[in-house]
C-alpha cells in the first residue's frame, strides 16, 4: 500500500510547499524556479486568488503576475479545500494560458480554408443563422463556462430564442448524478462535503479513482492515515488504477454489475435485520420504478422492497460481479454498524452507465436503509469532474430542460417565476425542453429532409469532436451535410474547431473575470488579472453581442416586456453598452449577471450571498444565509438541523421531498445486463477514462510541455494474459475495433491501471489517437447521459509497415 509521501510524489502535490521548486514560466513558456507569495517575493510580482482551471475539486491557487504575463502559480495556503497544496495540473495551469498556438483571430470557412475575419462580422453570421431558422439554432456549451458566461447563454436561449436549444457537455458527465439525487430527494447536489473526508472511518469509492483525478481532495483521507489515524479505504472497481494502491481491499467487478452489488449490502441488512429502522421509519419511502420509468417512481412496501431484493444473496451477487461473497458480507458487515461513519464516494462509473440513475439511487438507498446519513463522515457523495459542472450546469441551469435555481421548463409555476423574474411577457418561456445532446448531435449530423431540424450549433468550452461517443456517427456526419453550420468559441485549434465553420477566439481562466461551483457547493470567484492574446475576447461578451446584433435585427425575444434589451447592463443608473467591446471592462458584467441570477436561488433553498461576499472568500458553500448581524453563514451539511437553516423540523429533513413529506425515496432497481456486451466477433470490454496528467481531450495539458512530456501520448492498457495470447508486446501498435469504428495505438502491458482478463482501458486525451470512435452512444433513459465506460471491441495485431489510424 502506496503512503503518503509516496503519493505526494506521485501527483506533485508536496511541490506546493517547496519554495524552491515554484514555477515560474518564461516567455517560452518554461518553467523555472520562482519565489514564493510572502516568502521573499520580489515587489514587482503581483498576486491575486482564483481558483484552478482544472477539476471540480476546486482548489484556489495564489496566481502571480509580472509585465502582463501569468509568471507563477502556487497553492493557497488560506483555501479549505487545497490549505496550499496542489496537484501537477494545477501546479502548472498558468501554462495552460500560454501554448504557442492560442486562437486570437475570428475565422470564416471560405472556399474550405479558415480565414480571418473582423469581430462585427462574426457576430452578425450568428445573429444572422439565428434569425434565419431560430428553432434550428443551438447552444452546446460547459461546465467550464463560468457562472456568468453560463447564466447569460442561458437566458439568451430560454428568455431570447425561446426554443430551449441549449444543453452542455456536462449531459455527459453528471446527468445520472442530477437524476439520482432528484429522485431520491427531490432536489439536486450533495448534502454533505469535503470535510466527511476527514470524519469518515470508511470511505467507499464505486468506481471511480480520484487518487488521478481529485487528487488533492483524496489526499485528505490519505494524509490522515499517515498521521496515524485508522481510516479503512476500500476501491470498488472494474480495473486495478492508482486509487487502488492506496486500499486496504480493492474489489473488482464486471462491468455493469454495481447494481448486483449494492443490491447485495441492501439485502443483507434487511435479512438480518442490521438495517436503521428507526431511521427508515421517520425519513424514507419506498420506491419502485416504473415503465416506462420516471423520477417518482410508484410506492411499495418495505415487504416488497425485502422480496425484491431476496435474490441478491452474496453468492449470487457473486456469480454475477465476480465479487467474492464473503466481500460482499463484508460491505454489509460495516454498513450494518452504527458505530462507524461511512462516506462513499462516486464519479463517472457510476454516472456513465445505461443504468446510471439507478446506480445512484441504489447507493444512496444503502446509505439511509443504514442511516449513514446526516452526520459529519456519513455520507453519499457524488464528486463533480469539471470546475463549475455544479455551479453552472446544476445550479444555472443550463441543460435543455433546465432554468435557473433547480427551476424546469416544464412546470408552469417555475416559468412564471422566471418570466417574472426576467420581466418577460407571459408564455415566453417555451414548456418544450430542447434536444438532450446525444439526440442535439444526432439531429445536426442528419440531413433535414431526414429529420434533422437542428442546422446551426455554437460550441462554448468544450470539444465535442473528440469528447462526444460514437464520433463518426454524431459529430463527423455532420460535416459533410450541407447547410450545416457549426460555431465554436475555443482558446486553441482543437479537433472541433478544425472542423469548424466559423472560429471565435475566447479569453480563458484569468484573462476574464469568472466564478466557479465546485462538488461541495461551493461557489467561488475570481477577477480578470491579463489580457487575453491577440483579439481574444470574453465567452460572455460573444453571448451578449449576438443578443444584442439579434435585438438591433429586431428579433422581438431580444427585449424584455418593457421593450429593454435582455442583458441591459447598468452603472449608476445608466445603460452600460456592454455589446460594444470597448465598454465591456466599463463595468464588472459577471457582478450584474450574478446578482440577477442569485434571485433565482431561493426557489430550491440553494441560496447565494451577494458577490462581494465570495470576492472576499476563498469561496461559500450554499446555501448562504444572512445573519441578524449582516454577515453570511455558508452550510456545510445539508438536511441537517444541526448545520443547515433549513432544516427546522427534525434531526433530518429532507424539505424537497418528492413525496412532499419530508422523507427521501428508497428505491430497488434490479441489475441489468448492459447494452453492449462482449460476443466472439468483439471480445473485449473497452473501458475510457483519464490519466493524472492531462485534462480530457488535452486541449490544455498537450501545450504543456511538463505534462504532455509526462505522458505524451495515448495507449491501451491491457491485461498481462490477453497480451500474451495476442501474442503482443509492450508498445507494439494494435488495432482496436468496435462495431462503430476502429484506430490504431500501442499496447501498454499492465500499464497505469491494471486491467482484469478481457477488458482493455484507452484514456481520451490524445487528438491523434480519437478513441471516441469506438465508443457506444447508448444512454441512461432519464438522464440521457451515454455510457463511455463499456462497449464491445476486437483486438487485432497491426499488418507490419502500415501506419496511421486504420479510419
Ligand atoms: N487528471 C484529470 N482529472 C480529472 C479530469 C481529467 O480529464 N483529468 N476530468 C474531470 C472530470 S470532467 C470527470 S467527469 C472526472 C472523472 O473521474 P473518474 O470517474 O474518477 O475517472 P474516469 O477515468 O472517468 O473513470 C474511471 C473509473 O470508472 C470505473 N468504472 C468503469 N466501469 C464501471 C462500471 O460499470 N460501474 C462502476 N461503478 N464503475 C465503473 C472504474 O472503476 C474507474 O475507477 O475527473 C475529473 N478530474
Ligand atoms: N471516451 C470518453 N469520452 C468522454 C468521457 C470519458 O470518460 N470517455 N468523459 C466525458 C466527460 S465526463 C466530459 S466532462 C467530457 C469533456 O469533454 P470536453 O468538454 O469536450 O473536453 P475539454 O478538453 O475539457 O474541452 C474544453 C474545451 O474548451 C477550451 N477552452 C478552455 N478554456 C476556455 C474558455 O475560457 N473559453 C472557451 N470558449 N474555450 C475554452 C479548451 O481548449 C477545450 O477545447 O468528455 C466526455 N467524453
Ligand atoms: S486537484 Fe483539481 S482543482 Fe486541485 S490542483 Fe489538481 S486539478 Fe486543480
Ligand atoms: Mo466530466
Amino acid at each position: 500500500m502506496m503512503d503518503r509521501r509516496e503519493f505526494l510524489r506521485c501527483s506533485a502535490m508536496g511541490a506546493a510547499t517547496v519554495a524552491a521548486s515554484r514555477l515560474a514560466l518564461g516567455k517560452d513558456g518554461v518553467a523555472a524556479a520562482q519565489a514564493a507569495p510572502g516568502a521573499g517575493i520580489t515587489s514587482d510580482v503581483v498576486w491575486n486568488k482564483a481558483p484552478c482551471r482544472f477539476c471540480g475539486t476546486g482548489c484556489h491557487v495564489q496566481v502571480g503576475v509580472r509585465g502582463g504575463r501569468v509568471v507563477a502559480v502556487a497553492g493557497d495556503q488560506s483555501a479549505d479545500v487545497n490549505k496550499g497544496l496542489l496537484c501537477v495540473k494545477g501546479y502548472h495551469v498558468g501554462l495552460a494560458l500560454y501554448g504557442r498556438d492560442r486562437l486570437t483571430k475570428p475565422l470564416l470557412r471560405r472556399n474550405g480554408k479558415l480565414e480571418p475575419i473582423g469581430w462585427d462580422e462574426a457576430i452578425a453570421i450568428i445573429a444572422r443563422r439565428a434569425m434565419q431558422s431560430p428553432a434550428g439554432f443551438a447552444l452546446y456549451g460547459s461546465g467550464q463556462w463560468t457562472i456568468p458566461e453560463g447564466y447569460a447563454a442561458n437566458k439568451l436561449v430560454k428568455a431570447g430564442l425561446g426554443n430551449n436549444q441549449i444543453d452542455p457537455n456536462a449531459r455527459l458527465c453528471m446527468a445520472s448524478a442530477v437524476t439520482g439525487f432528484l429522485s431520491t430527494y427531490g432536489v439536486d447536489e450533495p448534502a454533505g462535503c469535503y470535510e466527511d473526508l476527514d470524519r469518515c472511518d470508511v470511505l467507499l469509492m464505486w468506481g471511480n479513482n480520484p487518487a488521478e483525478m481529485h487528487p488533492v481532495l483524496f489526499s485528505r483521507v490519505v494524509d490522515r492515515r499517515s498521521k496515524g489515524e485508522q481510516v479503512l479505504l476500500i476501491d470498488l472497481t472494474t480495473r486495478r488504477t492508482r486509487t487502488s494502491a492506496f486500499c486496504q481491499h480493492t474489489l473488482v467487478f464486471k462491468p455493469n454489475t454495481d447494481l448486483a452489488i449494492a443490491n447485495g449490502i441492501a439485502h443483507l441488512l434487511v435479512e438480518r435485520g442490521t438495517f436503521d429502522r428507526a431511521f427508515v421509519d421517520r425519513f424514507c419511502n419506498f420506491r419502485k420504478r416504473t415503465e416506462p420509468p420516471t423520477l417518482e417512481g410508484q410506492p411499495m412496501s418495505f415487504e416488497e422492497y425485502k422480496t425484491a431484493l431476496a435474490e441478491y444473496t452474496p453468492e449470487r451477487v457473486e456469480a454475477i460481479s465476480g465479487v467474492a461473497a464473503k466481500d460482499i458480507r463484508m460491505l454489509a458487515d460495516l454498513f450494518g454498524r452504527r458505530d462507524l461513519r461511512i462516506t462513499s464516494l462516486w464519479c463517472m462509473g457510476m454516472n456513465q452507465h445505461t443504468r446510471g440513475t439507478a446506480i445512484n439511487d441504489l447507493v444512496h438507498g444503502v446509505h439511509l436503509l443504514s442511516g449513514h446519513f446526516g452526520k459529519p463522515g456519513d455520507a453519499p457523495t457524488s464528486l463533480t469532474g469539471q470546475p463549475s459542472a455544479c455551479g453552472t450546469v446544476r445550479e444555472v441551469g443550463t441543460l435543455a430542460h433546465g432554468l435557473p435555481g433547480g427551476l424546469v421548463v416544464t412546470n408552469a409555476e417555475h416559468r412564471k417565476e422566471a418570466e417574472h423574474l426576467w420581466n418577460l411577457p407571459a408564455g415566453r418561456i417555451n414548456p418544450k425542453p430542447g434536444y438532450h445532446t446525444v439526440d442535439l448531435w444526432k439531429r445536426f449530423s442528419t440531413p433535414k429532409e431526414q429529420g434533422g431540424d437542428i442546422d446551426t450549433i455554437w460550441v462554448m468550452v468544450t470539444n465535442p469532436g473528440q469528447s462526444l461517443p460514437n464520433t463518426n456517427e454524431l459529430f463527423d456526419a455532420s460535416r459533410k451535410i450541407p447547410g450545416k453550420f457549426l460555431i465554436v468559441s475555443d482558446v486553441y485549434p482543437t479537433a472541433t474547431v478544425r472542423a469548424a465553420d466559423l472560429v471565435l477566439p475566447s479569453a480563458m481562466w484569468v484573462e476574464k473575470n469568472g466564478m466557479f461551483g465546485n462538488s461541495e457547493r461551493r461557489t467561488q470567484q475570481w477577477f480578470k488579472m491579463v489580457e487575453p492574446p491577440g483579439e481574444a475576447r470574453d465567452d460572455a461578451w460573444q453571448i451578449i453581442a449576438v443578443a444584442r446584433k439579434l435585438h438591433d435585427m429586431g428579433f422581438a425575444g431580444m427585449k424584455d416586456k418593457d421593450g429593454r434589451f435582455l442583458f441591459d447592463i447598468r452603472k449608476d443608473g445608466k445603460g452600460v453598452p456592454v455589446w460594444d467591446y470597448r465598454h465591456y471592462h466599463d463595468v464588472n458584467v459577471d457582478e450584474q449577471l450574478f446578482e440577477e441570477y442569485r434571485e433565482f436561488s431561493r426557489f430550491k433553498h440553494k441560496d447565494l450571498a451577494p458577490y462581494r461576499e465570495y470576492v472576499k472568500a476563498r469561496g461559500l458553500r450554499w446555501p448562504v444565509v444572512e445573519q441578524p448581524d449582516g454577515s453570511w453563514r455558508e452550510t456545510r451539511f445539508r438536511f441537517a438541523r444541526f448545520d443547515d437553516p433549513y432544516a427546522t423540523k427534525d434531526e433530518i429533513q429532507f424539505y424537497h421531498s418528492v413525496t412532499k413529506d419530508d422523507r427521501a425515496l428508497l428505491w430497488f432497481h434490479p441489475y441489468e445486463p448492459p447494452p453492449e456486451s462482449p460476443d466472439a466477433e468483439y471480445p473485449f470490454w473497452l473501458c475510457t477514462g483519464r490519466v493524472l496528467e492531462h485534462w480530457h481531450t488535452g486541449s490544455l495539458t498537450m501545450r504543456i510541455p511538463q505534462l504532455q512530456r509526462a505522458m505524451p501520448q495515448s495507449y491501451l492498457e491491457m491485461n498481462r494474459e490477453d497480451a500474451r495470447r495476442l501474442g503482443v508486446g509492450d508498445g507494439e501498435v494494435v488495432i482496436l475495433e468496435s462495431r462503430r469504428g476502429a484506430l490504431e495505438l500501442p499496447v501498454w502491458i499492465e500499464g497505469r491501471g491494471a486491467p482484469p482478463a478481457g477488458t482493455v482501458f484507452v484514456p481520451f486525451f490524445d487528438e491523434t489517437v480519437m478513441v471516441n470512435r469506438a465508443t457506444l452512444e447508448a444512454y441512461d433513459p432519464l438522464s440521457k447521459q451515454p455510457d463511455y465506460k463499456k462497449c464491445a471491441v476486437k483486438i487485432r495485431r497491426k499488418p507490419q509497415g502500415k501506419r496511421g489510424e486504420a479510419r
